[in-house]
């Protein structure tokens, strides 16, 4: 798995993790506010449709109070009056007062009238009443006034009595008037217009099972309990209020279902926020994914590939390319240091490998290394080259009589004397073995090689590194034997110099000798320069 993708992973479970908290959260809390939004408004709501049958009730009680102490009532009672009662308190009246009923007891309960009117102008049927036991109750409560509601053949019906008396609440009373206004459908229209709310009443209704009670949310007025309660699905909230009639018996229900318009709308809002937090993440996350890609991936993998490269190579003077302050850019600083530090390692340890530790010249290593490219580059351009082989002569004989601590430094000094001996830089010279070393004259015929023989032989005289046990001089000589590279092989080459230095050995020492190939076109061996 890449870095990329790692980090986009780590970023993706974080976020995942943050939003689900978050919208838990969110949710927990709104659900809590919404609830409790929702709890204040139905209550309000309950409470405005029992306010409106309670003003309901209310406007009948007044209207009973006032006709319970009106003069002629209070004559009707003491002396019941059927014409007067059926052109005051009958049909005609009824109708614009919009009552159903309206009873008259005398005292002890005795009925004087009652009459019942229906919204069509006829008579309300009520056949069981008088024998239900509101009628008792009436009868035997007359003298306390008051209001609410009774189970009649009709439906619901609100109720109010009061005693009757004198317009001045003089004398006794001399009778009780109950006045009944059907809560019919008609009736619960009007109220649903002026509460603007979709509530239902239903007669002998019983609660169903498995609600919630909300309890003591209303003062309870005189038909039913301050309580109310409750049911709902996701869209609507129904809420049950339980009536009672006159006898505290149960009359029915009155039903509101309203929509869960505030939960409806936070669950929308809540979804919306879900959606744009997965948005969010998606364009976060390939934001990430870019800026992770250019600012990182793409500069790692370049400083891997180039890594990779300059390893195989071996190339350790090449750099890192990766500039920047951060950590790549620290990193690749340091593997820049690092290269910096192998390649003056192998540096040194090349020169090392190619040096002689002794006089400071080129080692064996070097000498074979240019020869090959010397011998290389005289067969592209033609040009002559000149290899000379140079041994020193009785430097066993040397050792044994000086020291062999004495002897190095007499090789250090052949070394010198052999420097000094050349003057162009493309000349080189190396120490291929004990005291023998090698010279590397490009551009040089058997002419040329043969001065730079002599003039390395008169420096070494020049030098006078006295050799009390030679048996050619009383200095140190050598004896150099020279070839110059024909259409041969690199290793002939050689063997002819080592040949020519054998003769020069063999024919006395401190001289120069030609590869007889050479000889063949000069004059032979050359004679030590001093003698
Ligand atoms: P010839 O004239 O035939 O070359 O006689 P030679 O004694 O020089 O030849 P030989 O090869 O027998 O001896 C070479 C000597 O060089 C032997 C060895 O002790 C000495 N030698 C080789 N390397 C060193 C060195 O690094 N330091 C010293 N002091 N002596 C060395
Ligand atoms: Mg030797
Ligand atoms: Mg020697």
């Amino acid at each position: 798995m890449g870095t990329r993708v790692k980090i986009l992973l780590a970023f993706m479970i974080s976020f995942a993790l943050m939003a689900t908290i978050s919208l838990t959260l969110l949710g927990r809390s709104m659900n809590a506010s919404y609830d409790a939004i929702e709890h204040r408004d139905l209550t309000a709501n309950m409470g405005r449709v029992v306010q409106s049958i309670e003003a309901s009730l209310q406007h009948l009680n007044t209207l009973t109070r006032d006709w319970s102490v009106w003069t002629e009532m209070y004559d009707h009672a003491a002396h019941p009056n059927p014409a007067w009662a059926q052109e005051n308190i009958g049909n005609n009246a009824m109708e614009p007062a919009d009552l159903s009923l309206v009873m008259i007891f005398g005292t002890q309960g005795r009925l004087i009238s009652m009459t019942t009117h229906d919204k069509k102008g006829g008579k309300l049927q009520l056949p069981t009443l008088q024998a239900s036991p509101y009628l008792a109750l009436l009868q035997t409560d007359a003298h306390q006034p008051g209001c609410g509601l009774m189970k009649t053949d009709a439906g619901l019906m609100l109720t109010c009595w009061a005693r009757i008396t004198k317009s001045d609440s003089s004398g006794d009373f001399v009778g009780t008037l109950v006045s009944g206004r059907l809560l019919d459908a008609a009736l619960t229209l009007k109220l649903r217009e002026q509460t603007r709310l979709p509530f239902e009443v239903h007669a002998a209704r019983i609660l169903p099972q498995g609600l919630q009670l909300w309890p003591d949310m209303l003062s309870p007025p005189g038909f039913g309990s301050g309580d109310f309660s409750t049911s709902h699905d996701a869209n609507t909230y129904h809420l049950y209020y339980r009536l009672h009639d006159v006898l505290h018996e149960n009359a029915g229900l009155i039903t509101l279902d309203m929509p869960r318009e505030v939960h409806i709308q936070g669950e929308l809002l809540y979804r919306q926020v879900q959606q744009q937090l997965v948005w969010t993440a998606l364009i976060m996350t390939i934001l990430l994914a870019v800026a992770v890609h250019f600012l990182f991936v793409q500069r790692l993998r370049k400083f891997t590939s180039q890594l990779v490269k300059l390893t195989e190579e071996t190339a350790w003077d090449k750099r890192i390319d990766i500039n920047g302050s951060d950590e790549l850019g620290i990193l690749s600083g340091k593997v820049n240091m690092l290269l910096r530090m192998i390649e003056s390692k192998i540096n040194i340890l090349k020169e090392l490998t190619l040096t002689d530790t002794l006089t400071g010249l080129p080692n064996r290593r070097a000498f074979d290394a240019r020869l090959a490219l010397e011998f290389s580059r005289k067969q592209r351009n033609g040009r002559s080259l000149a290899l000379l082989l140079l041994d020193v002569d009785y430097f066993k004989l040397y050792n044994d009589h000086y020291g062999h601590p004495a002897g190095d430094i007499a090789l250090k000094e052949v070394a010198a004397a052999l420097g000094r001996s050349l003057f162009r830089t493309a000349d080189f010279i190396a120490r291929i073995g004990g005291e023998e070393f090698a010279i590397l004259l490009p551009e040089t015929d058997v002419d040329g090689a043969k001065k730079m023989a002599d003039r390395i032989r008169m420096r070494l005289q020049e030098s006078s590194i006295p050799h009390a046990d030679s048996c050619v001089a009383a200095h140190l000589t050598a004896s150099i034997g020279i070839a110059i590279a024909g259409n041969e092989t690199l290793e002939a080459l050689v063997n002819r110099a080592d040949r020519a230095l054998y003769t020069a050995k063999r024919d006395g020492r401190d001289r120069a000798c030609c590869d007889a190939r050479e000889t063949r076109l000069t004059a032979s061996c050359l004679k030590a320069v001093s003698s």
